[in-house]
């Protein structure tokens, strides 16, 4: 009996230390989308556009929504890309530097383009 207080004590113990701020910070999530039409936007969790964001760890969920468009973000440390004729959802976890970071659908990045700072 006073075995089992002492492992649930512990259990509790150990779980309050994961969930502590700063002890095991949590990635910031995103979504990026591209199509259906001659659209590319990515954002927050609060569906605002992003233009600022901290330094730090992303997850960024990218909704590719056409065959004939594609998503690219780049920037420090980051070069990624969802296929052109690939349809569906990715997840990217990345980190983002102080910098500028640039996202386009590659074979129209004339006009479907965006980007945002990192500070
Ligand atoms: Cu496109």
């Amino acid at each position: 009996m006073k075995r089992s207080i002492v492992r649930t004590a512990t259990c509790v113990a150990v779980g309050a230390a994961l969930l502590a701020p700063g002890s095991a910070q949590a990635a910031t999530k995103l979504t990026a989308t591209v199509g259906p039409g001659f659209t590319i936007t990515l954002k927050n969790a609060a569906g605002k556009k992003v233009t600022r964001v901290k330094a730090g760890a992303y997850t960024i969920v990218v909704v590719d929504r056409a065959t004939n468009h594609n998503f690219h973000l780049s920037g420090l440390g980051v070069n990624k890309r969802t296929g052109l004729a690939f349809k569906g959802r990715q997840t990217w976890n990345v980190r983002l530097r102080k910098g500028t970071y640039r996202y386009v659908c590659d074979p129209h990045a004339f006009n479907m383009k965006g980007s945002f700072r990192v500070v």
